[in-house]
């Protein structure tokens, strides 16, 4: 019998690297996407199959995280055997400005979700994987972070996302639900939303390099985090589900970087050099006199409370499961300056050729 899997989120990063990973072996994919007033299937288009072919192993239902009865209906309907909880408001900095609505999407969903599984009877059938996170840790008590760190959430997404870590521990120990937490670190891919940072400077960078922007503007450069590729991460979400228990755990590199770094790393990729000199404002690397600085500080992308800090520590991944991340951070930062120099190409392609097209960024 082909297993199902539902995924929620598929629509985003996670999402379409998990349905890949599904499929190629050979699950029948179900997806929850929500509904918008234009496409944002980008990420999925490769994968879409029209509804009138015949034993599609890849669907999608309309459904939102905020509406109970569209979760239990696709719940009943598919029946999984895997249930990957990855749809969530994920941007930290929106957090601040839509903090119910996070709230109500990331920590009530998961709950939804959980509460579905009950209703239908499906406690013995569908494994559950809830899309923890590294933000958890937020204002760091221990170095590096590991499955028994405290946790000090730093914004209200963090806050959200404990609810939903421990709702799932606690029907996995209240129901003998199959629920796992996988506590995952910052992991990028050239699928990652523009607005968050690593994509939002090799984005910049490409269009810099091809004249169609002059600078970026960034928040703090000092901000450490642990990055990993997708790829890598959601082979691990799969493998949490495939284990004898249910447990959670920590997903990382081990190795740390800051935004600064990242710029240098991914500058270097493209042949520029930034130089880090001046004085005030200056100092966060850009020197806004000469006009020959493409990094800066605009004070509007700092939050309320920040997490300076993560570095993981995965060796319990490692140990029990056999998992280590393949793709370095080298490779992760030239995958992604490479793939937004070939749209930043394409677009300027079509502005060439007299095509006007939207120029979104943040
Ligand atoms: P994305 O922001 O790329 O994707 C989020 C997905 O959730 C999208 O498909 C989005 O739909 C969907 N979504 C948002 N709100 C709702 C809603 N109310 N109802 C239904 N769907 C909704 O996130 P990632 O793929 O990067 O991350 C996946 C999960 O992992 C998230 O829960 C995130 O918080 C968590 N996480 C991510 C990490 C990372 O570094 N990437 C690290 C640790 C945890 P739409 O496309 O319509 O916006
Ligand atoms: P994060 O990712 O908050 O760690 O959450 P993000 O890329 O948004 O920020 C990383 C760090 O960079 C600093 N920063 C900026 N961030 C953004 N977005 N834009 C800027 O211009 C900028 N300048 C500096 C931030 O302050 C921060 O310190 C991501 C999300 O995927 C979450 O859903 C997930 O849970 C965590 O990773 C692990």
């Amino acid at each position: 019998m082909m297993k199902k899997a539902l995924i929620t989120g598929i629509t985003g990063q996670d999402g379409s690297y998990l349905a890949e990973l599904l499929l190629s072996k050979g699950y029948q994919v179900h997806g929850i996407k929500r509904r918008t007033s234009l496409f944002n299937t980008d990420r999925i288009d490769h994968l879409y199959q029209d509804p009138h072919t015949r034993d599609r192993n890849f669907i999608l239902h309309h459904g939102d995280m905020t509406d109970s009865s569209s979760l239990v209906r696709i719940m009943q309907q598919v029946q999984p055997d895997e249930l990957y909880n990855l749809a969530a408001q994920s941007h930290v900095a929106v957090s601040f400005e839509e903090p119910e609505y996070t709230a109500n999407s990331d920590a009530i969903g998961t709950l939804r979700l959980l509460e579905a599984i009950r209703i239908l009877g499906l406690e013995r059938k569908t494994r559950f994987y809830q899309a923890s996170t590294s933000e958890l840790f937020g204002k760091v008590q221990e170095v590096p972070q590991r499955e028994t760190t405290p946790f000090y959430p730093r914004s209200p997404y963090a806050v959200a996302k404990l609810y939903a870590y421990w709702i799932t521990v606690n029907y996995r120990e209240a129901y003998g639900i199959y629920a796992c937490n996988g506590i995952l670190f910052n992991h990028e891919s050239p699928k990652r939303g523009e607005t968050f940072v690593t994509r939002k400077i090799t984005r910049g960078l490409a269009r810099i390099k091809l004249g169609l922007q002059e600078r970026i503007y960034l928040g703090n450069l000092d901000a450490r985090r642990d990055w990993g590729h997708a790829r890598d991460y959601v082979r691990m979400q799969w493998l949490m589900l495939q284990q004898e228990t249910p447990e959670d755990y920590v997903i990382a590199t081990g190795h740390q970087y800051s935004v600064r770094e990242f710029v240098e790393a991914a500058a270097a990729e493209v042949g520029i050099t930034i130089r880090w000199e001046g004085s005030g404002l200056e100092e966060q690397g850009f020197d806004a006199a000469t006009g020959d600085s493409i990094i800066a500080v605009d004070e509007r992308y700092f939050r309320p409370t920040e997490v300076e800090t993560l570095l993981g520590d995965a060796t319990k991944a490692r140990e029990q499961l056999g998992w280590s991340p393949e793709i370095s951070f080298e490779t992760l930062v030239s995958e992604m300056m490479s793939e937004d120099l070939s749209q930043a190409e394409r677009y300027a392609l079509c502005l060439r050729k007299g095509f006007h097209l939207a120029d979104r960024r943040e």
